[in-house]
C-alpha cells in the first residue's frame, strides 16, 4: 500500500472518530476517485475509526453524542461506497432470496446494511426489513417473499437473543425446513449460532455472502 493511501485511510478514520459526515463523505468519493476497492476502505479506513470509537465508549472515554455523530459518519461514508459496490455487482441470475434485518429492541444498522448491499452486488434479491424489526415480521416476511434466507443481525448483548426468538417464530410459522437462518453482529459467535440452532453464522459482511452460498448450494 502506498504512503498516500495510508495517509487516506488514516484520515478517514480520523473523520470517523471525530463524528465528521462532510469529511467522511469527502474522503469516500477521494477513494473512488483513486480507484480503490469500496468494501477494502470501509474496512481500512472507517470500519477502524468507529471500532476505536466503540472502545473508547465502552471505557467511559467518549459518550453518546459522540456515538451518534460517529455513526452518523459511518453512515454518509457508508452509503456513498456501497453505491458503488452496487453498480460493480453486474446483474446476474438470482443467487437466492433473503429477508434480512436487525432484531427488534435493536438500531444498529450499518453492519446489516452492509451485509444486505453485499448480498445485492453478489446476485442475491434482498428484501430489507430495517432495525428495530419483530420476531415474527420475519417470518412473516420470510413466506410473503418466498425466502430461501433469513439473516438477522444483533449487536447487543441484550438483543441477541432476540434471533433465538426470531427462530421459533419461524418454526411457528412452519418455515424451518425450507428456510436457512444465518446470524450475525458483533456480540454474535459460531458457538451462540450453534447453541440456537442456526444454520449459519459470519463475523462480517463478505464472510456472510460465503456462508449463504454454501447454506443455499446445500438446499434441497
Ligand atoms: Co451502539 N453499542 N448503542 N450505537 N454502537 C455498540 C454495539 C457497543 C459495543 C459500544 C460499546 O459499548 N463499546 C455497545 C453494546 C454493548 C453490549 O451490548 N454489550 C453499544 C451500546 C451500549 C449502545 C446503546 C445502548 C447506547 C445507549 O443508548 N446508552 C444504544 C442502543 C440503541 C439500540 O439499538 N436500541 C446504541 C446506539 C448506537 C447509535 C445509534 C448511536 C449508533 C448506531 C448508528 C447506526 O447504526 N445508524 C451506535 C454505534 C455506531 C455503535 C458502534 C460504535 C459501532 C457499530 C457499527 O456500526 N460498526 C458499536 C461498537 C462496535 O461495534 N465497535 C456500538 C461498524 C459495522 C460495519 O460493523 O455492525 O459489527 P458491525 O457489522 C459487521 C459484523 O458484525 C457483521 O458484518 C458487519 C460488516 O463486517 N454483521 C453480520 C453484522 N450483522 C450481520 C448479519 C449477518 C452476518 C454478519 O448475517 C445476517
Amino acid at each position: 500500500m502506498s504512503a498516500d493511501t495510508e495517509r487516506l485511510y488514516e484520515s478517514m478514520m480520523q473523520s470517523i472518530v471525530e463524528g465528521e459526515p462532510e469529511d467522511a463523505e469527502r474522503l469516500a468519493r477521494e477513494a473512488l476517485a483513486l480507484g480503490l476497492d469500496p468494501l477494502e476502505a470501509i474496512n481500512r479506513g472507517f470500519v477502524r475509526g468507529i471500532n476505536e470509537v466503540g472502545a473508547r465508549f465502552g471505557c467511559g472515554e467518549l459518550f453518546l453524542p459522540d456515538l451518534v455523530r460517529a455513526g452518523a459518519a459511518m453512515k454518509a461514508a457508508t452509503q456513498i461506497l456501497e453505491a458503488e459496490m452496487l453498480k460493480r455487482g453486474t446483474a446476474r441470475r438470482a443467487a437466492g432470496v433473503i429477508v434480512l434485518g436487525t432484531v427488534k429492541g435493536d438500531i444498529h444498522e450499518i453492519g446489516k446494511n452492509l451485509v444486505g448491499t453485499l448480498f445485492t452486488a453478489n446476485g442475491f434479491r434482498v428484501h430489507d426489513l430495517g432495525v428495530d424489526v419483530p420476531y415474527e415480521q420475519f417470518a412473516a416476511k420470510a413466506a410473503e417473499f418466498g425466502a430461501d434466507l433469513v439473516g438477522v443481525s444483533a449487536l447487543l448483548t441484550t438483543t441477541m437473543v432476540g434471533q433465538r426468538r426470531v427462530m421459533e417464530a419461524l418454526e411457528a410459522a412452519g418455515l424451518r425446513g425450507r428456510v436457512k437462518v444465518l446470524v450475525g453482529g458483533a456480540p454474535v459467535t459460531r458457538e451462540w449460532a450453534r447453541e440456537i440452532g442456526a444454520d449459519g453464522y459470519s463475523e462480517d459482511a463478505a464472510g456472510a455472502v460465503a456462508v449463504a452460498r454454501q447454506l443455499l448450494s446445500a438446499h434441497p
